[in-house]
């Protein structure tokens, strides 16, 4: 039993990219051969090279997944890069209990939070180190790297918010980040 005592925390963050250390850390990797439909020229995606590393995810999981009230840290890298003239993004999900919330912050290099709410009006905020979101619940999100450098963001999230892919791999956002004139625009 811990009674009067110090003690070291088992994790630790390095606060300049966002990786993490200690405890239950899974990582999850996509290549461009995970991301099957999910950019706008699939014929331009199937004829990359299908090993190149899209993002990266790592998650703190501190308590099971699904439990009440508990919290989950991540921080996920995603590779400079496009598809045609659409930025490397993550998949983007809503989460599977629908109301649950999360912070997204920015770490290092510049990118956009697009967001989409139930009725798919899709907006964007701009990421850049410092920068602070709030996604509210019932709010679909992805992350695109709009820079030449790696994009890195530190996440917060419920443990009992799960992920829930279906709408975003079957329908996609209302809108895609593309780039025009040198410049991230949301089409659509
Ligand atoms: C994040 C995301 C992470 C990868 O941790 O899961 O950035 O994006 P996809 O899950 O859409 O592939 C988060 O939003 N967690 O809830
Ligand atoms: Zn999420």
């Amino acid at each position: 039993m811990i009674h009067n005592s110090i003690v070291e925390s088992p994790f630790s963050l390095n606060i300049l990219n966002g990786n993490l250390i200690g405890g239950k850390v899974i990582e999850a990797k996509k290549c461009l051969n995970d991301l099957v439909g999910f950019f706008d020229d699939e014929s331009k995606r199937s004829e990359m090279k299908q090993d190149e590393l899209i993002y990266e995810v790592l998650s703190l999981l501190p308590v099971k997944e699904n439990t009440e009230g508990g919290l989950f840290f991540g921080r996920t890298i995603i590779h400079p890069g496009k598809v045609g003239d659409e930025y490397y993004m993550t998949k983007g999900h809503f989460h599977s209990n629908s109301n649950r919330a999360e912070y997204y912050w920015g770490l290092e290099g510049e990118g956009m939070l697009i967001l989409m709410n139930r009725d798919r009006n899709t907006w964007a905020e701009r990421i850049f180190p410092g920068s602070l979101h709030y996604i509210p619940g019932h709010v679909a999100h992805r992350t695109a790297n709009i820079s030449n450098i790696r994009l890195i963001i530190g996440a917060c999230w419920p443990s009992d918010a799960g992920h829930d892919y279906d709408e975003i791999q079957n329908k996609g956002f209302s809108s895609r980040l593309m780039e025009v004139n040198g410049k991230p625009q949301l089409i659509g």
